[in-house]
């Protein structure tokens, strides 16, 4: 399989792909990836990328669970003089996280590769349009409610069949719209409107996602449900982030959104080998 953004294509089939988060952001959920000074910005990116980043992912709105969000005007100025200093300093592929349409355009204009929307056009296909426009990929992440209200109480009938359909969904309105089939990845959107138990399943089962054909993006990387279990802060929570990598790697995950990629790399690398060894 291969995700194509812009001009370039990324191989999916041979290893599994580390997404490295950047977060210019005051307020992420966790310390570790979230710089605000644009020229450490930059800097910082620029360690994920030689970390072995496939992709580096820029955001400069948190979506952590009860965050407000932030107007369009304020999420630009965070964001565009970062993603301009990053397209220029690594040679991997750049997403900007944001579901604005404004914020998608201005970014694709820049030259970014791909948009992640962790809203999967939930708002409907302004931002696919765009993506369309350029040729670039798209990134559709589940989310049940809005950050400021996911956490209340989700509930699901039935967990893997409703993120399936409301992503399949989502992936007909953004081809709809013009984006290309081979430029579309998909993710259940780990802590997004689901509780513990769900978290887990949806690693245990990432499998279940193989049948929508696409790409498969999942981010456990230092969320709550690690801590849950852990009983530990944002910043000791690398050996459950890497645990759960390692799961979903072996599930079919293509793509693994991290903080800390040098760790993710070595343990996506030892998967692989795994999955490459004869049977017996
Ligand atoms: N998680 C976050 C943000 N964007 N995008 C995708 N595709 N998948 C995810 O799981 C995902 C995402 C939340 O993590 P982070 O960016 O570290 O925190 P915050 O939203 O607080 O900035």
């Amino acid at each position: 399989m291969i995700l194509r953004a812009r001009d370039r294509r990324l191989d999916l089939g041979f290893r599994t792909r580390l997404m490295g988060i950047l977060n210019v952001t005051p307020d992420s959920f966790a310390e570790v990836g979230r710089v605000l000074d644009p020229g450490a910005a930059v800097a910082y990116a620029v360690g994920l990328a030689r970390a072995g980043a496939d992709i580096i992912d820029v955001g400069a709105e948190s979506t952590r669970p009860g965050s407000r969000g932030i107007s369009a005007g304020e999420e630009l100025d965070r964001v565009l003089p970062v993603l301009e200093g990053v397209l220029k300093a690594v040679d991997c592929l750049v997403s900007v996280d944001t579901s604005k349409p404004e914020v998608a355009e201005a970014a694709l204009a820049l030259g970014v590769h791909m948009v992640n929307d962790v809203t999967a056009l939930r708002a409907g296909p302004a931002v696919a349009e765009r993506v369309a426009r350029h040729g670039a990929g798209l990134v559709l992440m589940h989310m049940r409610g809005t950050p400021a209200t996911m956490q209340l109480d989700p509930r699901y009938d039935d967990l893997l069949g409703e993120v399936s359909a409301s992503l399949r969904e989502a992936v007909a309105v953004a081809e709809a719209a013009g984006v290309r089939p081979d430029a579309i990845a998909v993710d259940p959107g780990i802590g997004f409107g689901k509780t513990v138990a769900h978290n887990l399943t949806l690693v245990k089962r990432l499998d279940a996602f193989r049948a929508l054909g696409k790409p498969l993006v999942v981010g456990p990387s230092r969320k709550s449900f690690i801590g849950a279990i852990l009983d530990l802060p944002t910043g000791e929570r690398l050996e459950g982030t890497l645990a759960a990598c390692c799961i979903a790697a072996w599930q079919g995950a293509h793509i693994l959104r991290v903080h800390d990629v040098a760790a993710a790399r070595r343990a996506a690398l030892v998967v692989d080998a795994i999955r490459a060894a004869p049977e017996a």
